[in-house]
């Protein structure tokens, strides 16, 4: 992966520049994993175990996961890492070079409603873990993110991953990736309070190098699509981020529900929106109100994209699949409206560029990211000129990722060798 800007992550408190510079410009994960190593033990002088998780870009499927339907993402290489060592009582200790700040929780009073602090994440994934029936260990943490944060990138999933996979680990626990997927979703829900669907903690786990993953939601199937080599996925941060979004997820999570209830009168058979074509639900658009009928088709028209996508990617038809990506952008713009004036600037200007195939908003929406299929000879000229353009029109310097899929979660493979 290259990147157009270092991510702005910090490993260190003020008080120690020097690693805390090398860290920020790290490029690899060998000597991302040997600081963390060696930063843990200055801080707890205990044995480490080092698990990472990527955050993922999302090339087409959005906001159809919680309605049963299908996905298309990829991890990419902004990784979260955790450093975990484990503590004789029932405490757990974390600090994030993020926010800079250390927190500490009784593993027997993990309980309560969002806070809305970064704590949530890692008191939720204990908490959730401990109510499934796995007694977890005392742990000291130190977290280090490289996801940039409410850019739409899912730092919060690979964040409930790379915690998930150490607290298991560092406890002697064998969860099954599954279990422990599903389990970060319904930590989001219940103690940080967005009811997000399965995509972004499936990827984070099972994404693999140079692949798209294609998931039925439903079923929780899935296929590895590779993404051919001579295309690049292009990653613009608009860098507007808005604060209100979860509570606008959640809306539209409920204006799916309550087209579900009310087509379900006519349509016995449906569970989801993911069991109705376009067909059915024209014929039923009375019963609806309007904003339900607009959220509604935009779930039932993206589902079909990223069958059509799948099949494109399949044939290299990289033209096809970039087609369904305007496409797609169009209706989260239109019907959905999650978008904004920026990213459908960032749509708009990638449109014009040379070598690019498709581009559309990514993720959950309100600001974030778009995600562009380039031509790879093509994507450093974008990403330069992309920037140029968009800070021209809006005076917002945006940041530009050349992004290649990248492999899930995982345990660093030398955690523990030089015990303490
Ligand atoms: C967020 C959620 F976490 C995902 O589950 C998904 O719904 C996405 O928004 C929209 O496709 O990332």
């Amino acid at each position: 992966m290259q990147f157009g800007v270092a991510p702005k992550a910090r490993l260190m408190p003020r008080s120690k520049p020097r690693k805390e510079a090398m860290i920020g410009s790290v490029l690899n994960r060998e000597s991302t994993a040997d600081l963390l190593t060696s930063l843990f033990r200055e801080k707890f002088r205990t044995k480490v175990h080092i698990c990472f998780a990527p955050g993922r870009v999302n090339l087409i499927g959005e906001h159809t996961d919680y309605n049963d339907g299908f996905v298309m993402p990829a991890a990419i290489g902004f990784y979260t890492w955790v450093a975990a060592g484990r503590r004789q009582d029932r405490e757990l200790r974390a600090y994030s070079g993020l926010y800079d700040e250390k927190v500490t929780l009784s593993l027997d009073e993990l309980s309560g409603p969002p806070r809305r602090h970064w704590s949530d994440f890692f008191r939720g994934v204990a908490a959730t873990l401990q109510e499934a029936g796995h007694n977890l260990a005392g742990a000291n943490l130190v977290i280090h993110g490289e996801v940039p944060v409410g850019a739409g990138l899912s730092s919060s999933a690979s964040l409930e991953v790379a915690l998930a996979l150490a607290l298991t680990r560092l406890s002697g626990l064998a969860l099954s990736r599954l279990e422990l997927v599903k389990l970060c979703q319904r930590a989001e829900h219940e103690y940080v309070g967005t009811r997000c669907g399965i995509m972004d903690q499936f990827v984070a786990s099972f994404g693999a190098a140079g692949h798209a993953l294609m998931l039925d939601c439903r079923s929780l199937e899935y296929q590895l699509l590779p993404v051919p080599e001579d295309l690049r996925l292009v990653v613009c941060n608009s860098m507007v981020r808005h604060e209100l979004a979860s509570g606008e997820y959640n809306l539209r999570r409920h204006d799916c529900e309550t087209g579900i209830k009310l087509l379900h009168a006519h349509l016995p058979e449906m569970r989801a929106l993911r069991d109705i074509e376009i067909q059915d639900l024209e014929r039923y658009k009375h019963v609806l109100p309007e904003q339900v009928y607009h959220r509604c088709r935009h779930v039932v028209t993206e589902n079909r994209r990223v069958l059509k996508a799948a099949s494109a990617l399949e044939t290299k038809d990289a033209a096809l699949f970039g087609q369904l990506m305007y496409q797609s952008h169009a209706s989260l713009r239109d019907d959905y409206e999650v978008s904004c004036k920026e990213l459908d600037l960032l749509v708009e200007l990638a449109s014009h560029e040379a070598g690019v195939y498709g581009a559309r908003m990514t993720g959950g929406g309100f600001g974030g990211c778009t995600v562009n299929l380039v031509r790879a000879e093509c994507a450093a000229l974008f990403q330069a000129h992309i920037a140029q353009t968009y800070r021209k029109e809006t005076g917002i310097a945006p940041a530009v990722y050349i992004c290649e899929a990248a492999q899930g979660a995982e345990a660093w493979p030398h955690q523990g060798s030089t015990p303490v």
